[in-house]
């Protein structure tokens, strides 16, 4: 079998999405997930300069030779754009070996270890009361395990925070699923750390009490706090049992984990902007982390994820990969078969994409009782309908950043 063409498509249908289609000389299609939310186009030319003419003439059997040659041929080696470019194309071959096997992805990577993957939902409020109302969304929806986002008083507007998107008056903004907004700029937000970390237990101790001690709550600290507020926060909110406190210090400190491990035994996930096994090579080794972020998407692929998963997994540590909208739904397909597959799942951020976006991409997944499964097409499972796909040309978008009340940039 040989690689005869490599396409990569460009769609906006709810938010940007890039993905690479490879078509072999018997017909087979696979897909990969090339999508780096803010920074697309940046991933498009690598693909299509440097990454495309490639690949036409090679076996596409030939996964792991393709992967090495393309992340040590290249010598420059890591990086989101790289990385998410040789995802794409790990995946796409994995889709095609799948169909040419006749079997979903998940049973060339060892067959099902469970049932279904536990999912959980984002959940958030500018106040507790619209807050409980997401909760109580979601729990109808059939989430079993909910993360929590929240307003903090004095600051107008917070990352991943539903009302905003009402308030901004534009239906096309989902800030109930995504932060990231079309537009030629980036929206500013603003922040204070003392301030949310003295406003967020208080929120964690409502939503116990009016949703009991049972279902599995999640944070997002989203990079923002030193070492020390960090592990404040992992203390006081020990009382509340937290499934995951998420990236509470910038990922390129590793080190800082170590401060934040020894004060707090509310287990720590980190891992979402991470690229490679090296990234993550020490907190695993030290165990200072309970759960690897690490995207399929921008981890290079299924094959450099599952090596790091397995790694984690001596280490008794387990997957809780990233799955935001900005996730095509070929990147969640392939997070799915290898969450099915590895012994070491954790649980799986699913966040739920728009109905433009499923009109594009066509996916075989199931999603009943609060558990997803990637179902039994061979490959994948995900069909990209290009003509619809072309009714939705690129719109630049970008995540928003913020600043402190004296105009500092801070960490987002
Ligand atoms: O900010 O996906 O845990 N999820 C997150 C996301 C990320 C975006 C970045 O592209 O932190 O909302
Ligand atoms: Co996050």
């Amino acid at each position: 079998m040989r690689i005869d063409k490599a396409e990569v498509i460009v769609t906006s249908p709810d938010r940007n999405f890039v993905t690479l289609r490879l078509t072999t000389d018997e017909g087979h299609v696979g897909l990969g997930d090339a999508t780096l939310n803010g920074r697309e186009l940046a991933v498009v030319a690598y693909l299509k300069e440097h990454v495309v003419p490639l690949l036409l003439g090679r076996d596409p059997a030939a996964i792991e030779d393709i992967w090495q040659f393309l992340y040590r041929g290249a010598y420059w080696r890591r990086g989101p754009v790289t990385m998410a470019a040789i995802a794409a194309v790990d995946m796409a071959l994995w889709d095609i070996k799948g169909k040419a096997a006749g079997m979903p992805v998940y049973q060339l990577l060892g067959g099902a270890s469970r049932k279904g993957l536990l999912a959980y939902g984002h959940a958030s409020g500018k106040t507790t009361d619209e807050l409980f109302d997401s909760v109580r969304a979601h729990l109808e929806q059939g989430y079993r395990a909910i993360r929590i986002q929240t307003g903090v008083p004095g600051l107008k507007a917070i990352y991943g925070i539903a009302s905003q998107g009402a308030d901004a008056g534009d239906a096309d903004v989902r800030y109930d699923h995504e932060p990231a907004r079309r537009g030629a700029l980036p929206v500013e937000e603003d922040w204070d750390t003392r301030a949310y970390l003295r406003h967020l237990p208080g929120v964690f101790e409502a939503v116990r009490n009016e949703f009991g001690p049972e279902i599995p709550l999640l944070h997002d600290g989203h990079h923002r706090m030193t070492p020390i507020q960090a592990a404040k926060l992992g203390r006081s909110l020990e009382p509340y049992d937290l499934f995951w406190l998420e990236d509470c210090t910038p990922a390129e400190n590793q080190e800082a984990l170590r401060l934040v491990r020894q004060h707090t035994t509310t287990p720590l996930a980190i891992g979402e902007i991470f690229n490679t096994v090296w990234d993550f090579k020490d907190i695993i080794r030290e165990q200072l982390i309970d759960y690897v972020r690490g995207a399929v998407t921008h981890m290079g692929g299924i094959s450099p994820l599952k090596k790091t998963l397995d790694y984690a997994a001596m280490y008794q540590i387990k997957s809780g990969m990233h799955g935001p909208t900005d996730i095509s739904p070929v990147g969640m397909a392939a997070a799915m078969h290898l969450g099915l597959a590895i012994h070491n799942f954790g649980i799986q951020e699913y966040m739920q994409h728009g109905a433009r976006t499923n009109e594009v991409f066509q996916q075989s997944f199931t999603w009943a009782d609060g558990m997803l499964h990637p179902g039994d097409q061979p490959g994948l499972g995900v069909t990209l309908d290009v003509d619809e796909a072309g009714k939705y040309p690129y719109a630049q978008a970008y995540l928003p950043y913020n600043r402190l009340h004296d105009g500092t940039m801070h960490d987002w």
